[in-house]
């Protein structure tokens, strides 16, 4: 009997697949396909899949042409399975000539031609495209216009800045406008990464005119502004999503997960530093400087692992801040402390302050470390009392984790759902804490 094996992702099943897959059981009596894992998919970059796994496996097996599937789930599994299943021919399409030309070590190894005129990623665009517009200051726009790039079905209409002059040569776009309601006229959804003090306007306004929001955090700087923003997203039907990239990187998910698994005991402290040095005054020379004080900056992704792993509804908190003679309201460095009934929290921000930009979770089993930046990390270890115990976790992190957000708001758009990876009463407590900041609410301040 001769063995067959091809491999896939087999997104959004469509006769291109079909057709390979029938081809390559004709090569032999028995067809093995091996479906790649959510996960490999990710580290491999294709991030746009729009099914998960047991779909992709399901579409396959329909076809009746496998007469096995399996899941591919690591770089190199092929080898493992042509040596486990005793396969006789590798085939997969033309795209890939060259790419196994490893194999033929252990089997033959056979590209078929690739169908011409069918992709799943043309199936994604082809969905309903999203006309996206952006707000910001220029190199906001530059960085997150590239990032937007690897996510099919997304496509940049418009750009609002009101920096003009600075605006990139090279960042092509049909609408260039310092007017954000013209702006808004020509897209489906917005992302908003304006000046704090404008958010909740411009997203209230967004929200009215029937588009999707995605907002860099914080949404409002009141709670109540957040909640009614929720609100008002929820009746008009559209989705109102919080920006912060790390919440979308697989790292931190699975470090979430497996925290909240109790591998390292019950959690009694969180402590998150985040600082990046700014020049402060000569944020004051361009009129376009985003009055994003270290606080709006960092706060929301500091507070994050806070509010995921400990909840919202910490006993009382202590604000310390140290402002910027040269700028109102602006905190150079600020300190919070967070009492829980069984656990404490401390979050550490900065921009112009350096710190070790470290997260640390400590249990009563063991303590989780993230090293700098650990809000962009693929990397995290569990570590023990005895060390050999000590376990290392690592996962492809591309682009910062920014691409991995426009997937989710594009996927939340068309699926309909709000399910967000922040939860709403993560983003109202976020908003509340720096209510209280601006407030002074809990608040001691250093000089
Ligand atoms: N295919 C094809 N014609 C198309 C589209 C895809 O022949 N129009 C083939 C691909 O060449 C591949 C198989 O169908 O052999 C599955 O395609 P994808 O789901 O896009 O998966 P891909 O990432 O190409 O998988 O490690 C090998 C890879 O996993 C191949």
């Amino acid at each position: 009997m001769k063995k067959v094996i091809t491999y896939g992702t087999y997104d959004l099943l469509h006769f291109g697949h079909i057709r390979l897959l029938e081809r390559a059981k004709e090569l032999g009596d028995y067809l093995i396909v091996g479906v790649t894992s959510d996960d490999f998919d990710k580290v491999r970059g294709k991030i746009n899949v729009q099914q998960p796994l047991n779909e992709r496996v399901q579409a396959v097996q329909n076809t009746g042409i496998a007469d096995e599937v399996i899941i591919e789930e690591y770089e190199g599994q092929k080898i493992d399975d042509i040596i486990k299943y005793g396969i006789d021919i590798f085939t997969v399409g033309s795209d890939w000539v060259g790419y196994f030309d490893y194999l033929k070590e252990y089997c033959e190894v056979v590209y078929l031609d690739r169908t011409q005129g069918i992709s799943s990623s043309q199936i994604r665009d082809e969905k309903r495209a999203i006309n996206l517009g952006m707000v910001g200051v220029p190199p906001v726009l530059l960085k997150y216009s590239r990032e937007c790039s690897y996510v099919n079905g997304v496509n940049i209409k418009a750009m609002c800045t009101d920096d003009q002059e600075n605006y990139p040569k090279n960042l092509k776009c049909d609408l260039v406008t310092s007017d954000y309601e013209v702006m808004l006229a020509h897209v489906d959804a917005v992302y908003i990464h304006s000046d704090p003090v404008s958010h909740y306007e411009q997203v209230k306004y967004a929200l009215e005119q029937g588009k999707h929001v995605l907002c860099e955090s914080p949404i409002a700087l009141t709670k109540d502004q957040t909640k009614e923003l929720f609100e008002l997203a929820e009746k008009k039907q559209v989705v109102l999503m919080e920006a912060l990239k790390t919440a979308h990187s697989l790292a931190y998910q699975r470090m979430v997960v497996l925290i909240k698994s109790g591998r390292i005991g019950r959690i009694v402290s969180v402590d998150a530093t985040c600082t990046s040095l700014r020049d402060i005054a000569g944020d004051d020379t361009t009129r376009f400087a985003p009055k994003w004080n270290s606080l709006c900056s960092w706060g929301p992704t500091a507070m994050l692992p806070v509010f995921q792993i400990l909840g919202t509804k910490y006993k009382e908190k202590s604000i310390i801040s140290q402002f910027a003679k040269e700028r109102e309201n602006y905190d150079l460095f600020t300190k919070i402390d967070f009492i829980y009934d069984s656990a404490v929290a401390s979050i550490k921000v900065g921009k112009g302050v350096k710190s070790e930009g470290e997260l640390v979770i400590s249990g009563t089993k063991g303590y989780l470390y993230v090293p700098a930046p650990w809000w962009k990390t693929d990397y995290y270890e569990i570590r023990f009392e005895n060390p050999a115990n000590n376990k290392r976790y690592f996962y492809q992190l591309d682009g910062e984790g920014i691409r991995y957000e426009f997937v989710a708001f594009a996927r939340a758009i068309h699926k309909g759902n709000t399910i967000n990876r922040i939860s709403r009463e993560t983003s109202e407590t976020i908003s509340s804490v720096i209510e209280d900041f601006y407030c002074h609410k809990d608040m001691k301040i250093i000089i």
